[in-house]
């Protein structure tokens, strides 16, 4: 029992690592939907992509159309394809694929009459998988009870703080009390009035 899953984890394991490396590898479809055409500035295509050794390109185009050579740097700026021994490779079925080998710059440009002239050229600099950064693993929450974030505080900070509990409530306001010196004053004239006739009752009794 023990051992058949050892043997299911283990090949999850495997197909995860499967899965991973081919999705490490991108295929990059020059263009985009354009695919790989005329008048198209396929230089600022590859701008702000970072093509990796054992990616590959994808050159889309209606077979005849057009052709695609990788050259060196200076035949790319200068759109010379006259001379084959210029051409580091060739390709022409419309739907071409190749494998970004190693790292390095490759340029490619159309052989079609003033097409690279035009702009259909691909210039990319391909870096070392090692060199690339792996992206950061994915955040996975679990809806677990008491895992929830924290509430956010009850006041904001620069909010004036909250009034004391349990004041006030509406409909429950007490009635203001009488003036201090008021209770004072009446409490020393009921004395003095007491008083006085204390010594009043006492003056009639004699
Ligand atoms: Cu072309």
């Amino acid at each position: 029992m023990a051992s058949s899953k050892h043997v299911l984890l283990l090949a999850a394991v495997a197909a995860v690592v499967c899965l991973a490396s081919l999705a490490s590898a991108t295929q990059w479809v020059v263009g985009d939907e354009c695919g790989w055409r005329a008048k198209f500035n396929q230089t600022g295509w590859a701008d702000g992509k970072t093509f990796v050794v054992g990616d590959t390109l994808l050159f889309k185009y209606p077979k005849g159309k057009h052709t695609v050579v990788q050259v060196g740097e200076e035949d790319f700026a200068t759109c010379n394809h006259d001379d084959d021994d210029n051409q580091l490779g060739a390709w022409c079925s419309g739907h071409d694929v190749m494998r970004l080998e190693k790292p390095g710059k490759m340029w490619f440009i159309c052989t079609k009459r003033n097409h690279c002239l035009k702009g259909m050229k691909l210039a990319i600099d391909v870096v070392d998988d090692d060199d690339v950064a792996p992206p950061p693993p994915p955040v996975i929450t679990f809806p677990f009870p008491g895992a929830a974030p924290p509430p956010p505080p009850f006041s904001w900070p620069g909010s004036p703080p909250p009034p004391p509990f349990g004041w006030p409530f509406p409909g429950t306001a007490l009635p203001p009390p009488p003036p201090k010196s008021a209770a004072v004053r009446n409490l020393v004239s009921g004395a003095v009035a007491t008083a006085a006739a204390a010594v009043v009752a006492a003056a009639l009794a004699f």
